[in-house]
């Protein structure tokens, strides 16, 4: 048995997670369990997941990655309420096809969440209610089902309602390009109108989708110390490191990473990870999405089937040089 623990490193600072799924589990299960305190589930709670038909929900999967954390004494993050992704369409309409009003939404949306966090109200210490309201480019809320037929209140609601039955568990924000000044302020005025309404949110989750050139030391520092001054905890909840920049289509069919390419990635890893460790204080969680280079949805995201590497643990789930580097600082 490997004596090696990645979490072991963090256990003074914050929990280390990683987004599994039940492939991943069936290949890894000890793996994941050796090196990491926390997992996220990284599809399997999504609402087209748990209820691909109005009242019909499909807890199966769930169940099993639940009682995989509780057997290997892992904490467990809830990913994901509300969001306008991977959201089936019948959510938002009638049977004619019609949009539903307001209150039908809101009640459907009270009933998935009702149903959701209290089965799971034991086994998960936090969820993300809402995910990506923001729009990333201007405007303020991103447009969506939810904000068309609801209105802005969606999301305040979504907090209510998972504190109404699931009043333990800790609920955060989640969004990504969460670092970037414009989006930051968007995702700060929507944090704080909730803090000032008396929502229930606990936290601040920064995906943190980023790459071996961006972003830089001050972009991460100021948005933890923004979100934190609200009084808000800040997790990292989708740590990974892309080797390309956005729908870079230039990957020459590389089977494997450069030097160049590792070197950067390790000085971003370290670089982040020493940050991380000064904020211990605020930041409670650090989750990668993902756990070793065999397989990422960063394969397949943006650009479809272009490799990449973005993790601590190669393909064969030997750690790589940025592993090292993040376990050495103090
Ligand atoms: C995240 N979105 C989601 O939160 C997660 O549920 C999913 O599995 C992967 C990444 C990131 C994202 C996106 O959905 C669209 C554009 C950019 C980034």
């Amino acid at each position: 048995m490997n004596e090696e623990r990645l979490y072991k490193y963090f256990e003074k600072d914050f929990y280390i997670g990683a987004a599994v799924s039940p492939r991943v589990l069936k290949h890894k299960s000890q793996f994941v369990a050796n090196h990491f305190n926390s997992i996220t589930a990284e599809n399997q709670m999504k609402f087209e997941e748990l209820q691909p038909k109005r009242g019909e929900f499909q807890f199966d999967t769930a169940d099993k990655m639940v009682q995989y954390a509780r057997d290997n004494g892992l904490k467990m993050r809830g990913h994901t309420l509300v969001w306008h992704n991977q959201t089936p369409d019948w959510v938002f309409t009638n049977e004619d096809g019609s949009y539903v009003t307001r209150d039908v939404l809101l009640a459907r949306m009270e009933a998935h969440i009702k149903e959701v966090v209290t089965r799971y109200k034991d086994d998960l210490y936090c969820w993300d209610v809402v995910n990506e309201a923001i729009d990333d480019k201007e405007g303020f809320l991103r447009q969506s089902k939810w904000l068309d037929i609801i209105g802005e209140d969606f999301i305040e609601k979504a907090f209510r309602f998972a504190h109404q039955y699931a009043p333990n568990a800790q609920l955060f924000y989640n969004d990504y390009n969460a670092v970037i000044p414009e989006k930051r302020e968007r995702i700060y005025k929507l944090l704080k109108s909730l803090v000032d309404q008396g929502a229930p949110i606990h936290g601040m989750g920064i995906q943190g989708h980023w790459n071996i050139y961006w972003p830089n030391e001050d972009e991460i520092r100021k948005s933890i110390e923004l979100y934190a001054s609200l009084g808000l905890k800040i997790q990292i909840t989708e740590l990974d490191i892309s080797m390309f920049e956005g729908e870079d289509k230039r990957n020459p069919g590389l089977v494997a990473p450069t030097k160049e390419m590792l070197k950067l990635q390790e000085e971003q890893y370290e670089r982040i990870f020493k940050i991380f460790k000064e904020y211990r204080d605020v930041i409670t969680a650090v989750t990668f999405w993902g756990v070793a280079d065999d397989y990422s949805w960063l394969d397949y995201f943006p650009v479809f089937n272009r490799k990449n590497w973005p993790l601590i643990f190669d393909e064969k789930g030997e750690p790589k040089e940025s592993y090292r580097k993040i376990i050495a600082i103090k």
